[in-house]
C-alpha cells in the first residue's frame, strides 16, 4: 500500500492518533479489538443523536426508520458473507453469544445423548464452554483435534476422529493465539462427507479475508462487530436456513413471538425466533457502516498490506535472541504471538505499553493452546490494514531494549 493511502485510512481512526505515556500510540492489539472509523462513530452518534426509536414497534417515522436502517444493516450483512437470505443472519451480542445460541439450540435439542461434538486444541473458551455445557447437560461427548509444534491441525487425527457419531465440528477459523488459518474447507468437505455439521468461529478471520459462506458450505457461522471496525456489543450467527427453522428459540421475550397466551405460545419467523427484546439498534447500524468501510478499502488491499505487516513482523522478531514464535503454521494471519526466555509477558507487556506499543498479553483466552506449550502466558502483537512497518520496527527495537533491560 502506497503510504498517502495509508495515511488517508489512518486519518479515519481518530483513537490512532492518541499518545500515551508521551508517546504516539503504536496499536498492535487488533486481534482483541480494532479501532472505530469516523464514519462508523458518526453512524451510531446519528442514530443517537437525530434518529433515536425502537425498531419493529412503532408505525411513526423514527420508529420507521430504526427499523429500514436495521434491517439494513442486516441486508449489508446478507451480502457481505454472500448468505442465502436475511432469514439465515441472526443479530447476536457478540461471537460468545452466537456460539452459545447454536450449542444451546443446535447442541441441546437436535443432537442426541451419546452424539459427539469435535473440537479443535486451538479454540478459544468460547468455543469449548459452550460445548462443555451442553454435553453434560445432554449427555453428549465433546472430542479434541490434536495439533503439531507449529501449530497446525493434525488431519490425520481428525481424520481418526471423525466418526459417524461425530455430528457437529466447531471449528476456529483463524487461531486468536497463534494466527493458524485452518483448511476449513477441507474440514468442512470432510465432516460433511461423514454427515456432521459444521460451525466456524470466524472471530479472527471476518476483517481479513473474504468470507463467502455458499462457497464454504459451512453450516453456522459466527463473528463479533468489534474486530471488524464495528461497536462492541453486535454479532452474528449465521446458520443455514433449514437447521435455524428446526431450531427452538435460545431466549424468550418480545419480539420474538407470533402469538402468546397462557395455554400456548408460537413462535417469530426467522430470524426474529432468535432475537428476542429490543435487539442492538445503534450497535448493529454500526456494523453495517464497518461493513462500509472494510468494503471501500477491499480485502485485496487488507489481505496485501497485512501479510506484507505479517512477513516483516516475523522477520524482525525472529531477529532477536532467545524470541520464540509461537505459531508458525505455514498458512498464517498478521498475529505474532511470542516468548521471550525468562521475561515474564506482562513485565514485557508494561514495558513496551510504557513506549506507546499495546500489544496483549497472558492466555488469550485459549489455555489449552497454552498448555500445549507449556507456557503460563505470552506476548501477542496483531494487525489490522492501518498498521504500519514502522510501528513492526518500533514493536522489534523495543522489545531489543527490553532484553537488555530485564536480562
Ligand atoms: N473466538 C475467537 C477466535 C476470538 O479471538 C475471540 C475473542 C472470541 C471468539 C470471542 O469474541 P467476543 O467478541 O464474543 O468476545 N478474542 C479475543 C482476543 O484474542 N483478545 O481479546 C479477545
Amino acid at each position: 500500500m502506497k503510504e498517502a493511502e495509508l495515511n488517508r485510512i489512518r486519518a479515519d481512526f481518530p483513537n490512532l492518533g492518541c499518545q500515551v505515556h508521551g508517546h504516539p500510540l503504536a496499536y498492535l492489539d487488533n486481534a482483541a479489538t480494532t479501532m472505530k472509523p469516523r464514519q462508523v462513530i458518526e453512524a451510531i452518534t446519528n442514530h443517537y443523536r437525530a434518529e433515536t426509536a425502537n425498531v419493529h414497534r412503532g408505525l411513526h417515522h423514527l420508529s420507521v426508520l430504526a427499523t429500514k436502517k436495521y434491517e439494513g444493516a442486516r441486508e449489508k450483512v446478507v451480502r457481505f458473507i454472500n448468505a442465502g437470505s436475511e432469514q439465515e443472519i441472526i443479530f447476536t451480542r457478540g461471537t460468545t453469544e452466537a456460539i452459545n445460541l447454536a450449542a444451546s439450540s443446535y447442541g441441546g435439542h437436535l443432537l442426541k445423548p451419546g452424539d459427539e461434538i469435535l473440537v479443535s486444541q486451538m479454540e478459544h473458551h468460547s468455543n469449548i464452554v459452550p460445548w462443555q455445557l451442553v454435553c453434560q447437560s445432554r449427555g453428549l461427548r465433546l472430542k479434541v483435534i490434536p495439533m503439531d509444534e507449529s501449530g497446525q491441525l493434525r488431519l490425520d487425527r481428525f481424520r481418526e476422529l471423525l466418526t459417524e457419531r461425530v455430528r457437529l465440528v466447531a471449528l476456529v477459523y483463524t487461531s486468536n493465539a497463534l494466527g493458524t488459518i485452518n483448511p476449513v474447507e477441507q474440514i468442512i468437505e470432510e465432516a460433511h462427507g461423514m454427515g456432521a455439521v459444521v460451525l466456524l468461529d470466524a472471530a479472527q478471520t471476518i476483517a481479513h479475508l473474504e468470507v463467502d459462506v455458499q462457497e464454504l458450505d459451512c453450516d453456522f457461522l459466527a463473528f463479533s462487530g468489534h474486530k471488524m471496525f464495528g461497536p462492541t456489543g453486535i454479532g452474528v450467527l449465521y446458520g443455514k436456513e433449514n437447521l435455524l427453522e428446526q431450531m427452538p428459540p435460545y431466549q424468550g421475550g418480545g419480539e420474538m413471538i407470533s402469538q402468546v397466551t397462557f395455554a400456548k405460545t408460537t413462535y417469530n419467523a426467522l430470524p426474529y425466533k432468535f432475537e428476542a427484546g429490543t435487539p442492538p439498534i445503534a450497535q448493529a447500524i454500526g456494523l453495517g457502516a464497518a461493513i462500509d468501510y472494510i468494503e471501500s478499502i477491499g480485502f485485496a488491499q487488507i489481505s496485501e498490506h497485512e501479510e506484507l505487516l505479517r512477513v516483516h513482523a516475523s522477520a524482525q522478531l525472529a531477529r532477536i535472541p532467545g524470541l520464540r514464535i509461537i505459531g508458525t503454521a505455514a498458512r498464517k494471519a498478521a498475529i505474532c504471538a511470542f516468548s521471550l526466555e525468562e521475561i515474564h509477558p506482562h513485565d514485557l507487556g508494561t514495558f513496551l505499553d510504557q513506549r506507546g506499543i499495546a500489544v496483549r498479553t497472558g492466555h488469550h483466552c485459549a489455555q489449552p493452546v497454552l498448555d500445549f506449550f507449556g507456557l503460563p502466558a505470552t506476548t501477542r502483537a496483531s494487525f489490522s490494514v492501518y498498521n504500519s512497518l514502522q510501528e513492526v520496527d518500533l514493536l522489534a527495537a523495543a522489545i531489543e531494549e527490553a532484553r537488555s533491560f530485564f536480562l
